[in-house]
């Protein structure tokens, strides 16, 4: 087994036949070194809506030794996108023929789901038609012409669902009460309906409110404001794409979820809104010391628990 270093840090190895038996050496002139990048240029701008300019172009130059180019990998590093994570594309191209000095283009066509933004090419892999392997990095593309562009994507959603309004549409729930008609053990539901909206631009269906869930907790003299021993939520889901105002109810049933609820006041504290495309939003009540003053949008904002 023979262990080779190849430009740019990546390693291979290159295995002889003979089942463990001492390997033989290369034929003499057996090619061994991998491609060179000679440039680099990425178009600085693209932008998705576009019908021309919605493609990266990347140019570049290369040459090899012996055996001949014979692939071309790209990989792309964006920025961080709804759901937390880095994004990140490839593209790649195999060349018909390998040859010895090649200058073309590798092309990555970003789509409406593609993360606006600033994108930077952050590697570049050459093979020769022996395996050899040249990877270059950022630093290294950064010394042979350019590695960044913007992406630009209006269709893309990146901001989270607006609360417009909402209504509790019960204000007292009893210990004892049963569903008409439902069995002893049924839980009996609490709702509220919230007017939610999320975008649409240029008549792309962009992304649209997805669910909610609205916290309600026990008011008591603590400096909170809230004993969080005593809560409980109410949730709801979209279920098929709405964009625009829409209407999302929401429900729970404090006693069944909660067995251990005491009775009292319950006071709604947190709504958190999520859309199709991850984005979210927790809104924090002023009663908790957050900003958002819930007793603007809703006619009531507390539920309470009797006997
Ligand atoms: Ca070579
Ligand atoms: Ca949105």
């Amino acid at each position: 087994m023979r262990w080779k270093q190849c430009v740019g840090g990546l390693v291979g190895v290159a295995l002889g036949g003979g089942g463990g038996a001492a390997l033989a050496a290369p034929a003499p002139g057996y090619d061994q070194t991998a491609p060179q990048l000679t440039s680099v240029q990425v178009s600085p701008v693209v932008d998705v809506l576009a019908s021309e300019g919605n493609q990266v172009l990347v140019d570049l130059s290369a040459t090899d030794n012996l055996t001949g180019l014979r692939s071309i990998y790209l990989q792309f590093t964006g920025p961080e996108g709804p759901d937390g994570y880095t994004a990140i594309a490839f593209a790649s191209r195999s060349l018909s023929a390998p040859v010895a000095s090649w200058q073309g283009r590798v092309v990555w066509t970003p789509n409406t789901d593609t993360v606006p933004g600033a994108w930077r090419l952050t590697e570049v892999q050459l093979t020769d038609l022996n395996g050899n392997t040249a990877r270059y990095d950022e630093t290294a593309l950064a010394g042979l012409g350019s590695s960044t562009l913007t992406v630009r994507n209006a269709a893309k959603d990146a901001a989270a669902p607006k609360l417009v309004s909402g209504l509790l549409l019960n204000e007292t729930l009893s210990q004892t009460a049963t569903l008409p008609g439902g069995y002893s053990w049924l839980p009996v539901y609490i709702q509220a309906d919230l007017v939610v909206r999320d975008r649409v631009q240029r008549g792309y269906i962009a992304s649209g409110v997805n669910s909610a869930e609205l916290t309600f907790c026990e008011q008591t003299a603590l400096p909170s404001g809230c004993n969080w021993y005593n809560q409980f939520t109410l949730e709801g889901s979209v279920g098929w794409r709405r964009t625009g105002q829409y209407t999302l109810n929401t429900s729970g049933a404090p006693f069944h979820d909660n067995a251990y609820l005491t009775l009292g006041r319950y006071e709604l504290v947190k709504v958190m809104l999520v859309d199709r495309a991850g984005n979210q939003i927790l809104l924090t009540g002023t009663s908790m010391g957050g900003e958002t003053d819930f007793s603007t949008m809703f006619p009531s904002t507390t539920i309470t628990l009797t006997p």
